[in-house]
């Protein structure tokens, strides 16, 4: 029950239409999560994983047809097709209400309808807003506690300010052919439909801190982004906060927990968030970021102590873990984890490597961020941090340099235009295809992406201390198919030379791709590369760039008149650039 008459209107509809057994208002308070696990442990959808090891952590196994985001059949129904653009999906919004309803009429029968009221960002935070996502699935409900401020706290605050976006999500029978997760950003609702998995499932994260509030941001003059945010704390005590946008399964956990090398004595690594950021200009003239998430779902494979051992750490208690392997001693298993040989797969079979890996490979773990050992309590201040650099970055085996620097803000929104990368298992599909992925928000924008750059580039005119604006690429690949940089607490030497270009502190070397660094500035002490790999991953392949250049052109040209103009004068530059120094 809520004073808000929306809301409690809403609620009264969706069990009309949905016919559960019982209706459930979510508390968020211990005793009702206690609940919640009892029954999923007695219903299957939880397994109990070694809870002298891991106290709290349960296991969940999918529907093996549903491991992953469904992109194909994720829609922005707004009112005008080209509003959707040629980035998304499109449909009309009253065919796509009325195809919901019917999926909807029903579903619930039997089951308990859980209404569960949440706040994305800290919840006393201007910079936050809130949402009512309406379940059918507790195990989407035991995850929106700890992705969001889930409870009493965010319902309240919705009657204090009246506003929400509606998610309705049921998992239907799990039938792929009736699966749609659809946006109408101009109603800020949220139907999803057939899917218990992840972004398809857990409302607060990509449907509404991306895709609706992306469309909302644009209205409203800040920006949602796919972004990590990180702070690098000096042995000065000085701390930079970098905001990175790699797309799905490309680093961002692993950036936003790094460890540095050995010799970073002194140096300390602040984790803020690892897949979100909303960030809007302060009164200084730069802009100012939260994590609108509490925890994170991330990837479980090549989670280990010697790449990621602040994940591996904070996963030892109250955390879910879903479609990973399992060991002799029922504990969670996946591969790159460590030398044991797990016994049970992640479909519950007996374990053999010649069907396939114990883990899905876009198995996950969830857990509260405040169990990571860097989380930084700056993620709680309802002011957010300031930002020093954006970066963006790719998987690409070829061509990419490890870093560059944008020439000025105009060609840094290019720079995130033209991002493309190798796809990962995060979404249903082929794997390893590049693919254009702007600003790692091809999945993601709510709306023409043609929109959103005109979007980024009024940032000019909205602050006048815009952070710099970088592109990096940590997987560069030689003849044989190895990666050429280390990666992982490595990346801290990338980041290093970052907020040394951001305090001026280094020289650049000009290409006319963008400001590459003079290898010597990049801290090479215990570095496991080799100098000639450094400097190839360094080197500007002049003719490739200029078939990559018209690549872009090509692939920006899709968008037509509603493409800013000042996109293609820059990338104008980029290609006389090359043509005068081939
Ligand atoms: P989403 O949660 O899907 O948005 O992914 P993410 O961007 O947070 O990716 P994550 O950090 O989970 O990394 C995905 C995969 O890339 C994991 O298997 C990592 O081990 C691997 N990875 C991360 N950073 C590096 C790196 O610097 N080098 C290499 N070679 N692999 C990396
Ligand atoms: C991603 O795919 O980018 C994720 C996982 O972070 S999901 O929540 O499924 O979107
Ligand atoms: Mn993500």
């Amino acid at each position: 029950m809520t004073s808000n008459q929306v809301l409690q209107q809403w609620v009264e509809e969706v069990s009309e239409l949905t016919h559960p057994e019982n209706i459930h208002w979510c508390s968020g308070s211990d005793e009702e999560n206690q609940q919640l696990v009892d029954s999923m442990l007695a219903s299957g959808d939880f397994i109990e994983l070694n809870q002298e090891t891991h106290p709290g952590c349960y296991l969940h196994r999918s529907d093996p047809n549903d491991v992953a985001r469904v992109e194909q059949v994720t829609y922005i129904c707004t009112s005008q097709r080209d509003d959707a653009g040629p980035n998304n999906n499109w449909m009309e919004p009253a065919g796509a209400r009325a195809k919901m309803r019917a999926l909807y009429a029903g579903c619930m029968r039997g089951r308990t309808m859980y209404i569960v009221p949440y706040c994305m960002g800290p919840i006393d935070s201007p910079l936050s807003r809130c949402g009512v996502e309406i379940t059918d699935s507790p195990y989407v409900v035991a995850n929106m506690r700890m992705m969001t401020r889930m409870g009493s706290a965010a319902l309240a605050r919705i009657e204090r300010e009246g506003t929400f976006v509606k998610g309705l999500h049921s998992i239907g029978d799990l039938d792929p052919e009736r699966r749609f997760i659809m946006h109408f950003p101009e109603e800020l609702m949220i139907q999803s439909f057939g899917s218990g998995y992840g972004g398809n499932a857990l409302l607060g994260k990509k449907c509404h801190a991306l895709r609706i509030a992306s469309f909302q941001a644009r209205t409203e003059g800040w920006l949602a982004e796919h972004m990590l945010i990180v702070g690098v704390e000096s042995p000065r005590g000085e701390t930079h906060y970098i905001a990175a946008a790699f797309p799905s399964a490309c680093g961002k956990t692993n950036l936003a927990m790094l460890i540095p090398p050995a010799q970073y004595d002194g140096w300390k690594i602040w984790t803020i968030g690892d897949d979100i950021c909303w960030m809007q200009p302060g009164e200084d003239g730069r802009l100012w970021a939260i994590n609108p998430e509490s925890g994170f779902f991330g990837v479980a494979p090549g989670t280990a102590a010697g790449t990621n051992p602040n994940a591996l750490a904070m996963l030892n208690s109250n955390a879910i873990f879903t479609n990973v392997g399992v060991t002799a001693d029922n504990q969670p298993w996946w591969e790159g984890k460590d030398d044991e040989v797990p016994v049970t797969d992640w479909r519950g079979n007996p374990y053999d490597p010649e069907v396939g890996p114990a883990a899905q490979p876009n198995s996950r773990f969830t857990v509260p961020m405040k169990q990571c050992p860097s989380y930084s309590d700056e993620a709680e201040n309802p002011g957010g941090v300031p930002i020093s650099a954006i970066v963006f970055g790719g998987r690409r085996e070829r061509l990419v340099p490890l870093v560059m620097e944008s020439k000025s803000w105009q060609h840094g929104v290019l720079l995130g235009a033209s991002m493309a990368s190798e796809t990962t298992a995060a979404a249903t599909g082929a794997v390893g295809v590049v693919r254009r992925d702007p600003m790692a928000m091809k999945p993601f924008c709510g709306y023409n992406f043609a929109d959103y750059w005109s979007h980024w580039l009024t940032f000019t005119n909205r602050a006048d201390n815009l952070p710099s604006i970088f592109h990096v690429n940590w997987f560069r690949k030689d003849q044989d198919g190895n990666f050429m940089w280390p990666g992982f607490g490595d990346n801290m030497r990338v980041l290093e030379w970052i907020i040394n270009r951001c305090k001026g502190e280094v020289g650049i070397n000009e290409t006319p791709i963008g400001g590459l660094p003079l290898p010597a500035d990049i801290n090479s002490t215990d570095l496991d590369t080799d100098s000639a790999t450094l400097e190839q991953l360094l080197e500007v392949d002049s003719a490739a760039w200029s078939a990559e250049v018209e690549q872009i052109r090509e692939y920006l040209e899709q968008y037509g008149d509603r493409l800013p103009a000042r996109m293609i004068a820059e990338l104008d530059k980029v290609a006389a650039a090359l043509s005068a120094s081939a």
